[in-house]
């Protein structure tokens, strides 16, 4: 199954949590706090590569999920981190955050890669909150939760040639012919189900990407047939090899089937459109193509197009046509700074002033969010009395006691911060 969309959840992995511990030597009664860090929790990275051709494990596997980070231990040890998750991903894949509809990553070269989600840091052991007035700290910090996003990762297949044209013109006996991809070939319409990629070389320093794609017929754009939903693949492309079959065409307009196609990219993307065209007429060793070629000749000469005549069969005409696309194609590479910018759009980066918290009456209670509050949070261990006190102590120097009272808080009066609820005491 030929996979081009899917929607993922990944979640980092989330730190470890500090350890409290006490230093115990021979003769020395009461030793120091030295209880270690938690481990950072694992990103998770997506990595474009070229072995792989669609996004189908994604599909099957939608939930993805990096190592956590471990636990401290004494004598000060770090936790180990978590490892990190590396998901593999086809050359062309535009990676989306779907809550901010913000594009994350364009991996359109082998072994490009893109940090997704952020493991969590490990939280702090207890020889950290160590101070004068605090001795032997019986609290540490818990780790932080690993960053979660839920991604759509949709594939653009990165070729430098499409082949298009009406089914059964021949279109994959030409791939399978000129490079070493396999397609399925067979003599009814529509044998190609979806795109197929083929390395075309053209001598031993020089090769050129070309895509397969399913047949188009008029009406594509509404559905028809297989309908237009492949031409995606290939607007990357900076060159259309349109491909038609000699054998048979309309006498009376030579061009119809042609026009059609073209039609067909048109209504799929203006750009499609006009990228540039050159035109293989296929099936040379047929007898009825030798009817049809004088008009045909007639019919794009006047059109103003480059045509080559081949048989992807036998295999004539097959070297000019290859090495016609790689000049064509060495051509437009002194334009290519232009193309690489058009890929890969220059955002210009929105940067938003996050404030350190806020605060919402909801009821009688006061609801605080804000990411570093919730982080804080999330990293204390409501448990432990100590902890608590700090955190308290934490609360003041961040200005959010300040702030509650600026909103009216009571003394009594309760605080919701996530899911941990407090009651207000500034005494
Ligand atoms: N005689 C002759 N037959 C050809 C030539 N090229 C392709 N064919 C035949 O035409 C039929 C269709 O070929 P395909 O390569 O499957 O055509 P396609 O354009 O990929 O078709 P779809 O995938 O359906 O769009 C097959 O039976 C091929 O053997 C050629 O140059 N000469
Ligand atoms: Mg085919």
């Amino acid at each position: 199954m030929f996979v081009d969309r899917v929607k993922i959840e990944v979640r980092a992995g989330k730190g470890g949590n500090g350890a409290v511990s006490f230093r115990r030597e021979k003769f020395i009664p009461k030793g120091g706090p030295n209880g270690g860090d938690g481990g950072k929790g694992g990103d998770i990275i997506i990595e474009a590569d070229d072995k792989i051709g669609t996004l189908i494990d994604l599909y099957n596997h939608p939930h993805q999920r990096a190592k956590n980070g471990e636990s401290g231990h004494g004598s000060n040890k770090t936790g180990k981190n978590g490892e990190d998750l590396i998901i593999k991903v086809p050359l062309g894949t535009v990676v989306e955050d779907m809550n901010s509809s913000t594009t994350s990553g364009d991996l359109i070269k082998n072994g490009q890669r893109v940090t997704v989600v952020r493991g969590g840091r490990g939280g702090l052991g207890n020889y950290r909150f160590k101070s004068s007035v605090r001795r032997s700290p019986r609290f540490a910090q818990k780790g932080e939760p690993g960053e979660e996003k839920k991604l759509c990762l949709s594939l653009k297949i990165i070729a430098d040639v499409g082949l298009v044209g009406y089914p059964n013109t021949g279109k994959s006996t030409l791939l399978s012919r000129i490079s070493a991809a396999k397609p399925k070939i067979a003599d009814y319409p529509f044998t190609t189900l979806s795109p197929i990629l083929g390395v075309v070389s053209v001598d031993e320093t020089k090769s050129f990407m070309a895509a397969d794609i399913p047949g188009l017929i008029e009406g594509a754009h509404q559905g028809t047939g297989l309908g237009d939903k492949f031409l995606k693949h290939i607007e990357r492309t900076k060159l259309i090899l349109h491909v038609i079959d000699g054998s048979t065409i309309k006498k009376e307009d030579p061009l119809y089937s042609f026009r059609a196609i073209n039609k067909e990219l048109n209504n799929f993307s203006e750009k499609l459109f006009k990228k540039p065209q050159l035109i293989a007429i296929n099936k040379c060793d047929l007898p009825s193509f030798e009817e049809n070629i004088g008009c045909l000749k007639d019919a794009f000469r006047k059109e103003g197009f480059k045509i080559f005549t081949i048989s992807a069969l036998t295999g004539v005409g097959l070297k000019t046509l290859i090495y016609a696309v790689s000049s064509f194609l060495d051509e437009l590479k002194l334009k290519e700074k232009e193309t690489i910018t058009e890929v890969l759009p220059k955002k210009e980066a929105v940067y938003k002033f996050t404030p350190r918290f806020e605060i919402n009456k909801k009821g009688d209670i006061y609801e605080v969010t804000g990411v570093e509050i919730e982080r804080i949070v999330a990293m204390t261990n409501f448990d432990n009395e100590e902890a608590i006190d700090y955190f308290q102590k934490i609360i003041k120097k961040i200005g959010l006691e300040k702030a509650l009272i600026k909103k009216g808080i009571k003394e009594g009066e309760q605080v919701k911060i996530k899911e941990i609820v407090f009651t207000f005491s500034n005494k």
